[in-house]
């Protein structure tokens, strides 16, 4: 969700979009188009039709587009305060979200097993996945997908992407998959049981249950599932392997140790003290990180490589937390050792924004100045932490702001 700053980028442009269109009588009761639109809508049909998309798909996949501002009031309203993790994952992992991956895990088991031998990747952490990008099949979104892609391209927030996207869209109608009208999703572009862009279909899509269509959209759900598969594979799956596992660290551990690209093997974790919350010794599953989403004083995971899969699929540390601790919730784990630590106090993403100024003006990067926090603003955070002899667990807080503005 980094469209914040595309978005500032494309306001001097907005002037000319204020122009009220021509309309004749009978025009369709679209919402009003600005001339822009159009504009965009005509060059960016000679450039479809220049890929090969034929002309008569093209107007009937547009028949469906429906120009609204509502994409951008969406981003121009990105919340100010940033949701904890915590809130997030009791949402995405509820008690109701595991028993129902239960059910389906169960009612799926002669598929989950037939994917598994066909793609080698985890039939629960598929289930997972599905769970959350569409509730088990329960919301796919009702978005046409089309008038989705063209909404966000044509004001130039994300223009690029969502012209690649539009093209691999009209592709796939045109190859008979599915017809314009029937291609519903989320806002985003993102379609069917486990929220596929168009660009990832065109790579990935299976005819699992062998009817000539790969059917992402329709109630059944196996030519989806056996997508995904598809889609985890390419990016490395290792079968078997788990996500990561939670960790408890020792008395004196080096924290600046934490951090998402800092892997290490199981063994040099070991050898730290570092140990699975029931006593065991970290499992040795290739290059393995150790995060700590809210700080030292929440729970703690070392992340294998499926990790990083998973990231893959989604960008975001908390979405993959949220897959793998689903996945392992279905097969019947129980909840996190650690507990979060709520009522702790959130800072506002302008606060965000300001340690990130506050610790690029030092010469420390963390990759953008977006009120988010990634990898790159958790290093630049533990580096400052360590210089005046703070904790290095590179969470941002009140005391990390404060000791920044008194430098
Ligand atoms: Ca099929």
């Amino acid at each position: 969700m980094r469209f914040l700053i595309p978005f500032l980028l494309a306001t001097p442009v907005m002037a000319d979009m204020q122009v009220p269109v021509q309309r004749s009588a009978g025009f369709a009761p679209f919402a009003a188009a600005p001339v822009a639109m159009d504009a965009w809508q005509a060059q960016f049909r000679a450039r479809a039709l220049a890929e090969g998309i034929p002309a008569a798909i093209f107007d009937e996949a547009f028949r469906n587009v429906r120009y609204e501002s509502s994409t951008r009031e969406a981003d121009a309203n990105q919340a100010e305060f940033v949701r904890p993790i915590w809130d997030y994952l009791d949402d995405a992992v509820s008690n109701s979200r595991v028993n129902t991956g239960r059910t389906k895990a169960a009612e799926l088991s002669d598929t989950l097993a037939a994917l598994e031998r066909r793609y080698r990747v985890d039939g629960h952490v598929l289930i997972a996945i599905w769970g959350m990008e569409s509730a088990f099949g329960g919301f796919k979104g009702n978005t046409n997908v089309i008038s989705a892609l063209a909404n966000a391209a044509h004001d130039g927030r994300r223009q690029a992407f969502a012209e690649a996207e539009l093209i691999a869209a009209l592709k796939i109608i045109a190859s008979g998959q599915i017809n314009a009208d029937q291609m519903v999703g989320g806002w985003s572009g993102a379609m069917g049981h486990t929220q596929f862009m168009p660009s990832t279909y065109l790579r990935y899509a299976e005819d699992y249950n062998g009817d000539g269509r790969r059917d992402i959209w329709g109630d059944n759900p196996r030519d989806a599932l056996a997508s995904t598969a598809n889609y985890l594979r390419q990016l490395g799956w290792d079968y078997r392997a788990p996500w990561g596992v939670e960790v408890r660290v020792p008395n004196g551990f080096d924290y600046s140790l934490i951090g998402e690209y800092q892997t290490q093997t199981a063994r040099f974790w070991n050898s730290q003290g570092v140990r699975t919350v029931d006593g065991g010794q970290v499992p040795n599953h290739g290059a393995t990180a150790l995060i700590a989403p809210a700080g030292a004083n929440g729970p703690i995971f070392a992340v294998f490589p499926n990790f990083q899969v998973i990231r893959k699929y989604n960008m975001s540390v908390s979405y993959s937390l949220a897959v793998g601790h689903l996945s392992d919730r279905i097969i019947g784990a129980g909840p996190f050792a650690a507990s979060w630590p709520r009522g702790s106090e959130q800072l506002k993403r302008s606060e965000i924004r300001e340690i990130q100024e506050r610790l690029n003006a030092m010469g420390l990067d963390t990759a953008g100045v977006d009120g988010m926090i990634g990898p790159a603003s958790i290093e630049a955070i533990q580096a400052f932490q360590q210089s005046i002899g703070m904790l290095p667990d590179g969470m941002p807080s009140r005391a990390l702001l404060e000791a920044l503005r008194r430098r």
